[in-house]
């Protein structure tokens, strides 16, 4: 059989499957349904330093494939999330993959300061990429400066064992200019993608759908915009870990992101339907990987880039 465990910067986990940020909260309601020490672990909803009350309702649209959110980040703030959802984890040896998501570059450096005497933490995703924000501007991951930014600053503020990862946006022209700016700021890892932005107009009102107005797409809809950032990205890093994600729904799915150049996968919006799926998809992919007759996953990422199977 394969080997399901998995060495991201440095850091072993225990399969190849996570959830994705913001589609298990911090993984307590997804404890009834599976082991969450079976995967890889838990990437938790992207946590501010104060508590958020998010955008507007409706917040969620179905669309084809796929739903259009438009959360704005919810959320209990920091000092709850050390209080109730980090020692959770911990008690129920679930690896913890904090994501942190912030209005300024400061409040990403306070957040690692704030980590960083945090034992459970097993990883960090920085969110500079969601859409739902009250301007563009604050869409760090869409600016190669203010995407270094960030990353630089959570980065020396950060326990050197604790890789750091940053979190892109697929909504970008050149999505390897900002992997490769992420990467010189210090990341250890990439997260490949977010959402897109989108927006439904409701064809009786004639006014948009959503609260916010505009919202991020996620879904099967978008797994081949996610592989080709995934194929683009490992191209100019071959040697960056990406934790690989967007509409992923069964291992085969997960297989073509590990073939792109994925080390992991995340699994988010098929989780509302499935919520088991972050575990099904990942016995799913273990049993193509062995069936190819890989020993471990690690020897078939970016595999396609390499003249597939031979
Ligand atoms: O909370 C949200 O609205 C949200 C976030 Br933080 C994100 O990173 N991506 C997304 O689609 N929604």
């Amino acid at each position: 059989m394969t080997d399901p465990r998995v060495t991201l910067a440095g850091v072993e986990f225990a399969g190849p499957a996570f959830t994705a940020s913001g589609c298990a909260a911090a993984g307590r309601e997804l404890a009834g349904f599976f082991d969450l020490t079976q995967i890889g672990g838990v990437v938790t909803k992207s946590i501010m330093v104060r508590p958020r009350s998010g955008r507007p309702t409706p917040r969620m649209v179905e669309t084809p494939s796929g739903m259009l959110n438009s959360i704005g980040l919810q959320g209990p703030g920091i000092e709850s999330f050390l209080a109730n959802d980090l020692p959770w984890l911990a008690e129920h040896g679930v690896a913890a993959f904090v994501s942190i998501a912030g209005e300024t570059v400061e409040d990403y450096a306070k957040l690692a300061r704030i980590l960083r005497n945090e034992p459970a933490v097993k990883a960090i995703e920085v969110n500079i990429s969601c859409p739902n924000v009250e301007s563009r501007g604050q869409v760090f991951a869409c600016d190669v400066m203010s995407a270094s930014s960030v990353v630089h600053q959570v980065r020396r503020n950060t326990n050197s064992s604790v890789p750091v990862f940053a979190k892109l946006s697929p909504d970008v022209t050149s999505i390897a200019e900002i992997a490769l700016a992420c990467h010189n700021a210090g990341a250890d890892g990439l997260s490949v993608i977010n959402t897109t932005l989108g927006m439904a107009i409701d064809p009786d009102t004639l006014r948009p759908v959503l609260g916010g107005v505009t919202g991020g797409l996620s879904g099967p809809a978008i797994w081949p915009m996610a592989v080709r950032c995934v194929w683009q990205v490992h191209q100019v890093l071959p040697d960056l870990p990406i934790l690989g994600m967007g509409g992923i729904a069964t291992g085969a799915d997960a297989l073509q992101f590990i073939a792109a150049g994925a080390s992991a996968v995340s699994v988010g919006t098929m989780t509302f339907h499935d919520p088991c799926a972050p575990l099904r998809v990942q016995q799913e992919l273990l049993g193509l990987l062995d069936a190819h007759g890989f020993a471990k996953v690690a020897d078939a990422v970016g595999i396609a880039h390499r003249g597939g199977l031979s």
